[in-house]
């Protein structure tokens, strides 16, 4: 999204009753935080960018390509996985609504929304990335005469108070293992909010990566055609354009491996040399050491034990498990356990 000329708030991109999409903030407060980000990240000791800084149009685009390689099973797996739920799920939540976090190019959502058999429908996808977003609902209301697109074009993080108030029963989706690219405390905020916009009866279904042996799980993230390295170089592109900056994407390295004691896969950049990057419009000039690392993502796996404890920090019970014949991946359905009820007031005397 960063690095758009975008327009500012909210504006109907078709004019359509069928469609809406709110662009959260302004271009300018979108600079600001990722100035803010970026200045943060890069001045600490290990250096880092957030992985959110990955997508701008060509970021997706690449992302997309990952999610077609042979080394990358997450997305095979659980679009297999989603191909043989979906039917029972739909029919038996029946939701009105389908919020989607990180909704991309809502490729595996797609299966979800066939599996309702024609019910009308109102999905929301929140992402960061406009160019997805916009891409993915066009060809959505397209196939599906009985759907309607609200979308939100912000960061989960920040923007889930522009959802839309729920028309009746809500399923929220985070599918992907997104939630693995967030750290620890981030994410419990994070399903915090998820846990907000639940009420009795609305379901939460989460795609998490499972720990497995180091080879599959480095493959992953290391795949022969360089797809993944360059996904990894384009977020200096992105902070190139977007804050003028100087990287030079060619002078550092992909370097993702498997952290067995934090449960993560981490992706660096690796400066090959001593160099100096630039960034006049932050007044920073940033000196690198040879073989010195910016950390780019985490991408944290889970066991069911760890998923339910997540999901529990952030007031949600786990309702169903389920797993691929190789338990390389999981969804998990979640609901809002009940809130603990008000205590008492005491008496006046
Ligand atoms: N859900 C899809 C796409 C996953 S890629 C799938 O499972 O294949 C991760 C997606 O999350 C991208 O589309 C990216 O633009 C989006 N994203 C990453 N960080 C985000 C943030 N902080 N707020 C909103 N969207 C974000
Ligand atoms: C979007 N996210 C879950 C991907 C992951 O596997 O962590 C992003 C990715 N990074 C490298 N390859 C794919």
């Amino acid at each position: 999204m960063i690095g758009h000329p975008m327009s500012i708030g909210e504006r109907d991109q078709e004019p359509s009753a069928r469609y809406r999409i709110e662009v959260h903030a302004d271009v300018h407060a979108r600079l600001k935080a990722m100035a803010e980000d970026v200045r943060n990240g890069l001045g600490a000791r290990p250096r880092s960018l957030p992985p959110k800084y990955f997508y701008d149009a060509t970021g997706s685009q690449l992302f997309d390509e990952i999610t077609r390689l042979p080394e990358y099973y997450l997305t095979r797996v659980e679009e297999a996985m989603l191909d043989r739920l979906s039917p029972q799920l739909m029919q038996s939540l029946t939701p009105t609504d389908i919020v989607e976090l990180g909704s991309g190019f809502s490729v595996k959502t797609r299966r979800l929304l066939a599996a309702r058999g024609g019910t009308p429908l109102r999905y929301i996808p929140v992402d960061v990335d406009e160019t997805s977003v916009a891409a993915s609902a066009a060809r959505l209301l397209d196939e599906d005469p009985r759907l309607e697109v609200h979308a939100v074009v912000g960061d989960f993080e920040r923007h889930l108070m522009h959802v839309p108030p729920a028309g009746g029963r809500r399923l929220v989706l985070f599918l992907g293992s997104t939630i693995g690219n967030l750290d620890p405390p981030a994410r419990v905020a994070l399903l915090k909010q998820v846990r907000g916009l639940l009420r009795r009866g609305d379901r939460f279904l989460l795609g998490v990566d499972l720990v497995k042996e180091l080879p599959t799980l480095e493959a992953a993230y290391n795949d022969t055609a360089g797809v993944t390295a360059a996904f990894n170089r384009n977020i200096l592109h992105v902070v190139n354009r977007a804050l003028g900056a100087d990287f030079r994407p060619e002078a550092f390295r992909h370097h993702a491996f498997y952290n067995a004691t934090e449960a993560r896969i981490e992706m660096h950049l690796v400066s090959e040399h001593r160099q100096t990057v630039r960034i006049p419009s932050l007044g920073l000039r940033i000196e690198l050491e040879p073989a010195e690392t910016i950390w780019t993502e985490s991408s944290y796996k889970f066991t069911r034990a760890s998923a339910t404890r997540m999901l529990a920090d952030a007031g949600l019970r786990l309702h169903a498990w389920h797993t691929d014949d190789e338990r390389r991946f999981a969804l998990a359905l979640a609901a809002p356990r009940a809130r603990a009820a008000a205590a008492p007031r005491p008496r006046a005397a």
